[in-house]
């Protein structure tokens, strides 16, 4: 078992979409260990997508993601990164292939309803950013 984070994004949420992405992500068998709601604050952001601080992108990335309410959930299943990666489709909505969330759900590439860990190293940081130990179920 491998477990991974996952987020709707605050477009997603803003558009009613909580629901049908939780069925999407109950339907595909991944078991949800943890999920709350939060609106992060701009820091909080910052602090979550550190490893792009010096993309053209960061800023308007961290006020995004701090404009409203999210849901953040950790996910378990065999291979759940990749296999929730795959769920979530390419980065950009226009690129992602049919049947996947960011291209049911997303509208471009800097508001696409979902975010997914990339590694195991990376799930275990986000992981741990916004759970504790006891918080995982
Ligand atoms: P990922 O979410 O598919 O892992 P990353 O490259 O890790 O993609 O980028 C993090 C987030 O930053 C993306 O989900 C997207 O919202 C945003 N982003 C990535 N590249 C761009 C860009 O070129 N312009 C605007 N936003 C971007
Ligand atoms: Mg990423």
């Amino acid at each position: 078992m491998e477990r991974t984070f996952a987020i709707i994004k605050p477009d997603a949420v803003g558009q009613h979409m909580i629901g049908q992405i939780l069925d999407r992500i109950e339907t595909a068998g991944f078991q949800t260990r943890a999920m709350r709601m939060a609106r992060l604050t701009k820091k909080e952001a910052e602090g979550f997508y550190a490893v792009h601080r010096e993309k053209s992108f960061f800023g308007g990335l961290t006020d995004f993601m701090s404009s409203g309410p999210a849901v953040l959930m950790v996910l378990e299943a065999p291979d759940a990164i990749r296999r929730w990666r795959d769920l979530m489709g390419a980065t950009d909505p226009a690129k992602a292939a049919p049947g996947t969330l960011r291209k049911a759900f997303g509208t471009s590439i800097d508001r696409n309803a979902t975010h997914g860990s990339d590694a195991p190293e990376t799930a275990a940081y986000e992981i741990g950013y916004f759970f504790s130990g006891i918080e995982l179920i």
